[in-house]
């Protein structure tokens, strides 16, 4: 083990765009990835706990408010129109079904409500429902969160407008792999997007998805990518891949576990503020991975029966693991949170 290379600080402020010395080379990622699980973990927590409350978790309940029939053909995704995964296409939900559903889900502890749809990216007139749906959501007194694909110019001033606190667009995986899972757009596209959200001063969600068959060093990329992101981004979900029946990723072969856990921690170590999501996969997760997951640095998680189209664990389960954990639901507004012990970004 290199403990030079793993123990060099970060440099702040990186910008790759103007060529300079980026803040996480993926070389040190890696580093992190090669400590000893024990150490890794430990530098995680000790990171953590200068943050954030490290018994206190965010939950963030999803809406899928257009399911299905997505034009373009991500490998990982069941609502893709091309492959036959048994998911029905449905229409744009009513703004009346998704306020009852986001008051359910206040109902039952979540603070933010992430309403997602199987779109490219949204056309205006798909736009002005969801700007419905914000308003409509933002008026429960919840955190909104939306995932619609790319937005073109504008679209992002729209939301902000309407009182979007959050929009989630994943890189989902390293530059390099990332044309081994989808061919309909680059990651570049997501990249505008994303600075698209950030031009409109809506925080940014964004992450990745791991077990797809890739390579620990596309892991550390992808950490490494994010954690480079100036400003890094305010939430970051982990995605374990959930294999669909019908995709072009049903049948890889899983990842490790104990491996998840690690991207968990690099993610917690080279993005100390941000909220770090232990997200899809989670219903296939023994809870001692869980709890592995929040000792690493895991500080938010997608709360309620479903995700968008797959399960996720029960509430009452979710209940009796945060009382065996000691764990509590974080109260509203987990970015404030995030200046528990405010130090260095
Ligand atoms: N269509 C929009 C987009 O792609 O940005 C929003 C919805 S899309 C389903 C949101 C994210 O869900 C993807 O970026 C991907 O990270 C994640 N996702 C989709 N299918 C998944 C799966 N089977 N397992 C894990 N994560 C998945
Ligand atoms: C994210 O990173 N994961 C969520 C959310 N953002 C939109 C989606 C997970 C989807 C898992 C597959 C499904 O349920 O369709
Ligand atoms: Fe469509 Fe999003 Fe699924 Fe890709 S991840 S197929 S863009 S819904």
């Amino acid at each position: 083990m290199d403990t030079a290379t793993v123990n060099e600080t970060p440099r702040h402020h990186a910008d790759t765009a103007t060529g300079a010395k980026p803040r996480w080379t993926v070389e040190q990622v890696e580093a992190l990835f090669n400590l000893s699980f024990n150490d890794l973990i430990y530098r995680a927590q000790s990171v953590h706990r200068a943050h954030f409350d490290p018994n206190a978790v965010q939950l963030s309940t999803l809406l899928s408010i257009k399911t299905g029939g997505c034009p373009e053909d991500c490998g990982y995704c069941p609502q893709a129109a091309r492959y036959h995964t048994g998911v029905d296409n449905e229409d744009t939900l009513s703004v009346d079904d998704v306020v009852a559903a986001a008051r359910a889900a206040k109902s039952q502890g979540a603070t933010r409500f992430c309403m997602g749809a199987a779109w490219r990216g949204p056309k205006q007139r798909e736009l002005d429902q969801v700007i419905a749906m914000v308003k409509a959501v933002r008026g429960l007194g919840m955190e909104t969160c939306a995932t619609l694909g790319l937005l073109k110019d504008g679209q992002a001033e729209q939301l902000k407008a309407a009182g979007l606190d959050y929009y989630n667009h994943n890189i989902d995986t390293s530059p390099e792999f990332y044309g081994e899972i989808i061919t309909t757009r680059t990651q570049q596209d997501r990249l505008d997007t994303l600075a698209r959200v950030r031009a409109a001063e809506i925080h940014v969600c964004c992450g990745g998805i791991v077990g797809m068959g890739e390579p620990r060093r596309s892991r550390a990329a992808l950490i490494a990518q994010l954690a480079n992101m100036d400003p890094y981004p305010e939430s970051v979900p982990i995605n374990n891949l959930v294999q669909v029946e019908g995709t072009p990723l049903y049948g890889t072969e899983k990842l490790d576990l104990l491996e998840f856990v690690r991207t968990i921690a690099c993610a917690r170590i080279t993005m100390p503020k941000a909220m770090v999501r232990l997200s899809a996969g989670r219903r296939e997760m023994p809870e001692g991975i869980q709890a592995l997951c929040f000792l690493a640095g895991a500080n938010s998680i997608f709360y309620g029966e479903k995700l968008l189209t797959t399960g996720n664990p029960d509430v009452e389960n979710d209940h009796a693991l945060f009382a065996r954990l000691g764990l509590r639901p974080m109260e509203a507004n987990g970015e404030e949170r995030a200046d528990v012990g405010r130090g260095e970004r």
